[in-house]
């Protein structure tokens, strides 16, 4: 696991993550903590907390603002998910049971508030007015991602740049935040913290690409393949293959995802034609060339080679990654 490697550099600083954290998510109710102590149990990658440790400490300092960054989007991010699990109506995240399978949609909607609201009231810590104002419009960009996604779901909508307007909302706007607020509190040039945000954004886009890449294969992280289709969620592969195979094949598969019969056997035959007519293959090249774009960003900061290598390390596991 090639996170390994930035995990080590950053291990002092992850070690201090995780207590700022805990100390964030201390409640003496334990009819709270009890949910708090079960959603945090989960191992998360802590992809988003490197994201802001490793900038910061690439642009000079690591202070304890970036800590309170770390903290607010790693809870942010988390209040996504526990939300997410209920409108995708999933009961399995991150290995084990989603929040609303162990308890109820009420109460995970509701300590989805509590972890969002949680993430704000991080955020002032960092006593920097424009971090308040990232994680603010973070949450609306996310909520708005979904409200679209959500639509276009319902209109069996199926087109590139609606895709990726909703990737871009959902996903990447939160992994540019991090690196953003990483290189804020890392002391950074506007010009610096400006290519780090540029960076984000592609990284955050390569990462939700390669998610619904997931989609398609077996995995062991719990998820059912194919959930995606089953949720009206068409991804980059099936829009691509939609577009480039015959007329009559992609009309009848159109069929399939329109009439909702979402049977194992019409998933499998929707999923056999994505990958049949070259859309897996699109998708991946087009993480491929997001991080050509990465790497001249990347080669162009004015950054130590030594966080460069680490960065481009980053990507490389992003892509890799197995869940
Ligand atoms: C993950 O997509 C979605 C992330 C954004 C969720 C945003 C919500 C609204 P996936 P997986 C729920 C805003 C909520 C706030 C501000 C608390 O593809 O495959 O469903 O991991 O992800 O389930
Ligand atoms: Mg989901
Ligand atoms: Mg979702
Ligand atoms: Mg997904
Ligand atoms: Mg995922």
């Amino acid at each position: 696991d090639q996170s390994q490697v930035i995990r080590d550099f950053l291990q002092e600083e992850l070690e201090l993550f995780d207590t700022y954290l805990r100390e964030s998510i201390k409640n003496d109710n334990p009819r709270i903590s009890g949910i708090i102590d079960y959603v945090f149990k989960a191992n998360g990658k802590r992809l988003r907390p490197m994201l802001v440790l490793l900038t910061a400490k690439a642009c000079g300092q690591i202070i304890p603002e970036t800590y309170h960054g770390a903290v607010t989007v790693e809870l942010l991010h988390t209040a996504t998910l526990v939300h997410d699990d209920v409108i995708d109506k999933s009961d399995m995240r991150r290995g084990r049971r989603s929040v609303n399978a162990v308890y109820d949609n009420t109460r995970a909607v509701l300590v989805g508030d509590y972890l969002l609201s949680s993430a704000l009231a991080e955020s002032v810590k960092t006593k920097d007015l424009n971090i308040v104002r990232i994680m603010s419009e973070l949450g609306k960009s996310l909520a708005e991602g979904e409200l679209v996604q959500f639509a276009l779901a319902e209109e069996i909508l199926i087109d590139e740049a609606s895709y990726f307007q909703v990737i871009e909302k959902k996903t990447a706007s939160l992994l540019r935040a991090s690196i953003t607020i990483g290189a804020i509190t890392g002391g950074a040039s506007p010009q610096t913290i400006s290519g780090f945000s540029r960076l984000g954004g592609i990284l955050g886009i390569c990462f939700q690409i390669r998610d619904d890449i997931f989609d398609y294969y077996k995995t062991d992280v719990g998820k059912p393949t194919g959930n995606d289709i089953r949720e009206g969620k068409v991804t980059l592969p099936l829009i691509y293959a939609l577009q480039h195979a015959p007329r009559t094949v992609s009309d009848g598969m159109l069929k399939i995802i329109q009439s909702r019969d979402y049977s194992d056997e019409n998933i499998e035959r929707v999923l056999d034609f994505a990958k049949e007519y070259g859309g897996v293959e699109y998708a991946y090249k087009k993480i491929r060339e997001l991080l050509d774009e990465a790497e001249t960003i990347i080669s162009e900061l004015s950054i130590d080679d030594q966080i460069k290598t680490l960065l481009r390390l980053l990507l490389i596991y992003l892509n890799d990654r197995d869940h």
